[in-house]
């Protein structure tokens, strides 16, 4: 219905009311860092999602680690670490139905172990082995259709519109889905992220955006990221609700993500959640974080660790024992370990992949480069180079 544009008057609590504007400005936790319930309710998850909330965090974590270790073996090309930031994937993918579609980034490893891709899958891809489902492509690369995730992308923030475009179709198509997608603070000052939302914003299109706020894009801080009080309240501006989580509490990226997921599939449109955490360690393998932040700085976010938060929580509740947790946790490590040296094992992919799967067919100026780079082999063969 066309309204007079002179006769619209909205009051500041209609506002307030309708944007839920202080939840975009507070900060929204369950657990504290010592793994004390402060909210005034506590969630009522089963303990076997509990469970798998802490496993996949340290599967997450294990993972992690070994990702570093081998790129520092040259077995990887590179890693972006996930250290620290687990609870945002894991928390946000759990809260999910299975039908639910996930569009996430480059430091969301968490998102494909709560979704059930195996740790050889990914580390295949990581490896580029014979086994890798993308044979040898760029490192972030990586979706699974049969998991419903789709492949992230290098250009940052260019998710965001996918997941918005997907969520269109979806609803066109009747599918009653929610779409998650997941980018960090930097993506924000992206045109992508400011058109995913007002697109999201006036069609009331059902997704979920997840900001893993983990201060810092490269070396650009946070506070230069943008004007805005809090990224959360961005959302004003597109008609949508945010929401400022402690994004190292798995139980209040859960239940943030779940009541959005709640509103995506009734119709209510798309929600935006500001997680907020830290990067524990660099960029990227390429990087050098001291050369822009202190290690005091560093320090200091390690009380916030969402694993130990987590673990604390478990004990206090009587889920788990000191002694349980640790066995899990070494379980974990023995088979991860296993996993590992058998995806390292695996053969290399043949270099002439990267001339396959570019065009339907190999063209002539393809041919004459493949057959050059033959030749260019058995020279280094004759000349004693080795060549992977
Ligand atoms: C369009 C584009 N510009 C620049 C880059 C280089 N780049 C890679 S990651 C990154 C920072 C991203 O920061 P943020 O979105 O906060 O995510 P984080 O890596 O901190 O998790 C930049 C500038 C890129 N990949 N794509």
């Amino acid at each position: 219905m066309y309204q007079n544009p002179f006769e619209i008057r909205y009051s500041l609590e209609d506002v307030i009311e309708k944007l839920r504007l202080e939840r975009a400005i507070g900060l929204y936790r369950i657990i504290d860092p010592d793994g004390n319930v402060v909210a005034e309710r506590e969630p009522d998850i089963p303990r076997d999602l509990l469970l798998n909330m802490y496993t996949s965090m340290i599967r997450t974590r294990i993972l992690d680690g070994w990702l570093l270790k081998l790129q520092r073996m040259g077995k990887v090309a590179l890693h972006a670490p996930n250290i620290g930031e687990e609870a945002v994937s894991v928390g946000a993918t759990l809260a999910l139905d299975k039908d639910d579609w996930i569009f996430p980034y480059y430091r969301n490893i968490g998102v494909f172990i709560a979704r059930g891709v195996s740790e050889e899958e990914i580390l295949d891809r990581n490896i580029a082995n014979i086994a890798d489902p993308f044979k040898g492509k760029e490192f972030t690369i990586f979706g699974s259709r049969k998991h419903r995730i789709a492949p992230s992308t290098v250009p940052v923030g260019n998710q965001i519109p996918h997941a918005v475009g997907f969520a269109l179709g979806a609803y066109i198509a009747g599918e009653k889905i929610a779409v998650l997608t997941i980018f960090g603070d930097g993506a924000t000052s992206r045109g992508g992220f400011h058109v995913g939302l007002n697109f999201a914003g006036i069609y009331r299109l059902p997704v979920i955006f997840v900001i893993q706020n983990n201060q810092w894009a490269i070396s650009v801080p946070a506070k230069k990221q943008t004007g805005s009080i809090t990224f959360a309240v961005k959302g004003v501006a597109y008609n949508i609700p945010g929401i400022r989580v402690d994004g190292n509490d798995v139980l209040a990226v859960y239940t943030a993500s779940k009541e959005a997921a709640k509103r995506a599939r009734n119709g209510e449109g798309p929600t935006l959640i500001e997680a907020v955490t830290y990067r524990m360690g660099p960029h990227t393998t390429a990087d050098d974080p001291t050369r822009y932040r202190s290690p005091e700085e560093v320090k200091a976010m390690q009380k916030y660790d969402p694993i130990a938060r987590f673990e604390k929580y478990l004990i206090n509740r009587g889920y788990l024992s000191e002694q349980e947790l640790k066995e899990i946790y070494n379980e974990w490590n023995t088979k991860i370990e296993e996993i590992v040296k058998k995806c390292i094992s695996k053969p290399p992919l043949s270099v002439e992949v990267i001339f396959e799967d570019v065009y339907s067919q190999r063209f002539w100026n393809l041919e004459e480069q493949l057959e050059e780079y033959r030749e260019s082999l058995e020279v280094m063969k004759k000349l004693g180079i080795e060549v992977e």
